[in-house]
This record gives structure tokens, C-alpha cells and sequence, in this order.
């Protein structure tokens, strides 16, 4: 992977900054002699096509990442349907397309880990796309994504354009989702654990039979193998980011106990979906560049906690209605 695009002085629009990859790529990319550009909601919805196209042709920036997207977990994934495919497909196609029409020369769009069929190799190769059924409970997201990484293939080979794709694993850490109706594992675990220590409860309800595995990526050390491949890599194929690592969920359930504190059972509630058995990335082609992450589980953890109790009290944790 030689260096392919230089950040130096260029123009760097940042796609979601405000969800928690977007944030951590502003937060690395602050480190890079670059101009970010973001555009509030309120400011560009990014499904209006003429409103992104006109946004793309008066900012013209010189690189784009696209960390939008409508995200939840397995829940949330399974309950809305049409948001997850709709809304990822209409974002995701306007920027990419107006990036092309304002002549953006490098852009990377994210996709997951879940784009991988239920039922593939472990650990996933990124040539296991397509190689057999989806997981039910997130294919239409996971269909959206397989869109974007095509779509990107595509304005390679038709223009010749720079346009790559990464495939993040399941990502945690601060700036995360805390509502127990859309979040992921992770963060729901955290909140429950610390109502429980607040409130002396015993039992933490843990969904599905604990067994399925799971790979976990600090969202910083995400955002850094990201501003890494926008820097070093130029190719028609996805690239797989993680860490090479996986844990049963029952034992991520005790580990997420452990560093909320607390003496909580852990229980588990079959009447809710384990979805996808096992999904561990193959990173051989990420780490053959010699890029690593720096957060073990544990510390991730204990940041995000930590994150979690901060914010908590300001009163900007995203808990959602109840
Ligand atoms: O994190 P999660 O929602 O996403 O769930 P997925 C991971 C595992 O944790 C599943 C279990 O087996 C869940 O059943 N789990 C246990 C819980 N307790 C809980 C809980 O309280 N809340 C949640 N949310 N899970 C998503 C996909 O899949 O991952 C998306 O639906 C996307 O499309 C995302 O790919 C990264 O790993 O199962």
C-alpha cells in the first residue's frame, strides 16, 4: 500500500461528524495539515439529492469520507426495515454521486462486517462477499452497504476515480448510541450494568443465548485505520478493519460488568435474537500494511465508562425516550 493521497492542505469533508465515527475521523484527522468541512443536519439533509449536489459544488472539497448513515443494532436493524435500506441507499448514492460531479478525488465510504453472509468463513476474507444468504435480522442494511462499496467499484472502473471502501467491524466507544431500543450490544450492556450498580438490582438481562461472537474496534483506533487507508490505499477491493479478535457475548457481558463495578448476575433472554453466529474479520490485508490497533478491550471499555459517567452528568448521553 504506497502512499497514494497526500491530506497535506487539502479539503476534507467529513459525511456524519456528528454521530461517533464521524467524530473520531474529525478528532484523528485533526492531527493531519488539513481543512475539515462538515455540514450540520439542520443545515444539508443528506437525502436531498439537489441539496447535497448544490452543497458538493460549492464547498468542493478534495476528499470525502462517508461516516453518515442510519445505524442501530439488531433491534432496531430488524424493526425498520425501510430506513435502514432506504435511507442508506438515498444518502450514501447523493454523496457519492455529487462527489464525483464536483470532482472529489479520493473518497472512502464505510460500510460493516455485517455485508459478510451468515453463514461465512471464519474469519471473514473480504472476498466472502456475496458468497451465500444474509443474516434476516440486518439485511437490509447490510444490502445498502453491499450497494455502496459496488457503487464506488463502479466510479473506479467506468471514470477511473479514487473512490475505496472500508469495512468496520462492530464499533464501540465514546459519542456511542445509549438508547436500549436502537443501540448496539456494547453500550446497552454499559448502561444496564450502571443502573444496577445505582440501584442495587441483581440481574443482568443479557438478549439472546450469550453464545453468538462478536468482534469489537475502538471507535479511535477505527477513525485512525480510516484516515490511514484515505491516505495509503488505492483499490478496487474493500479492506476489512478490526482486530483480528472475537469474544462470546456472555463474556463481553462479564467484562462489561467487571469495569462498570458492581455485583451483577448475568441472565440470558432466548425470546430475543442472536442474529449472525460469528463475526470475525480477516484483517491480513490491513495489517500486512503494518497498521495495528492500540486499545485492548479492556481499555476501550474503561474509556468508554468513563466517557459514559462524563456525560452523563453534562446531560448529552443519547438515551432516547425513556
Ligand atoms: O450489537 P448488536 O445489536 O449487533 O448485537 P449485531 C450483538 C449481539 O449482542 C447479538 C446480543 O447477539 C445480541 O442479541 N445482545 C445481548 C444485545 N444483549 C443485548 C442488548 O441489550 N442490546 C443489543 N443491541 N444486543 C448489528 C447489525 O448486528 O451490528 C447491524 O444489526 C450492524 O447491521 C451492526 O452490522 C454493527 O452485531 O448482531
Amino acid at each position: 500500500m504506497a502512499g497514494t493521497f497526500d491530506l497535506r492542505g487539502k479539503r476534507v469533508f467529513v459525511a456524519g461528524h456528528r454521530g461517533m465515527v464521524g467524530s473520531a475521523v474529525v478528532r484523528r484527522l485533526a492531527a493531519e495539515d488539513c481543512e475539515i468541512l462538515t455540514v450540520p443536519r439542520e443545515t444539508l439533509d443528506l437525502r436531498d439529492q439537489a441539496g447535497v449536489r448544490r452543497w458538493m459544488a460549492d464547498h468542493r472539497p478534495d476528499a470525502v469520507v462517508i461516516a453518515a448513515a442510519k445505524v442501530g443494532g439488531i433491534l432496531a436493524n430488524d424493526r425498520f426495515p425501510v430506513d435502514f435500506l432506504n435511507d442508506n441507499l438515498t444518502l450514501q448514492t447523493n454523496i457519492i454521486d455529487s462527489a464525483f460531479r464536483s470532482d472529489v478525488r479520493k473518497l472512502l465510504f464505510l460500510g460493516s462486517s455485517c455485508i459478510y453472509p451468515k453463514l461465512a468463513p471464519q474469519p471473514m476474507p473480504e472476498d466472502a462477499l456475496l458468497g451465500g444468504p444474509l443474516e434476516p435480522t440486518n439485511e437490509w442494511y447490510a444490502i445498502a452497504k453491499i450497494a455502496g462499496l459496488k457503487l464506488c467499484q463502479a466510479y473506479r472502473r467506468q471514470y477511473g476515480v479514487d473512490y475505496i471502501s472500508a469495512m468496520p467491524t462492530n464499533l464501540y466507544g465514546p459519542g456511542d448510541n445509549f438508547d436500549l431500543d436502537s443501540s448496539h450490544v456494547i453500550p446497552a450492556l454499559m448502561r444496564k450494568a450502571h443502573a444496577l450498580k445505582r440501584s442495587g438490582g441483581k440481574t443482568l438481562e443479557v438478549w439472546g443465548s450469550g453464545k453468538p461472537m462478536r468482534e469489537f474496534l475502538y471507535v479511535d483506533d477505527a477513525a485512525d485505520a480510516l484516515v490511514f487507508l484515505l491516505k495509503n490505499y488505492s483499490g478496487d477491493s474493500h479492506v476489512n478493519v478490526g482486530t483480528g479478535e472475537d469474544i462470546s457475548i456472555a463474556d463481553l457481558a462479564g467484562a462489561v460488568v467487571s469495569v462498570v463495578g458492581g455485583d451483577a448476575r448475568i441472565t440470558f433472554d432466548p425470546t430475543r435474537p442472536d442474529g449472525m453466529p460469528r463475526k470475525l474479520m480477516d484483517v491480513s490485508r490491513l495489517f500486512a500494511t503494518g497498521w495495528r490497533p492500540r486499545y485492548a478491550l479492556r481499555s476501550g471499555l474503561e474509556r468508554t465508562y468513563a466517557w459514559f459517567l462524563h456525560h452523563l452528568e453534562k446531560g448529552d448521553v443519547r438515551l432516547g425516550p425513556r
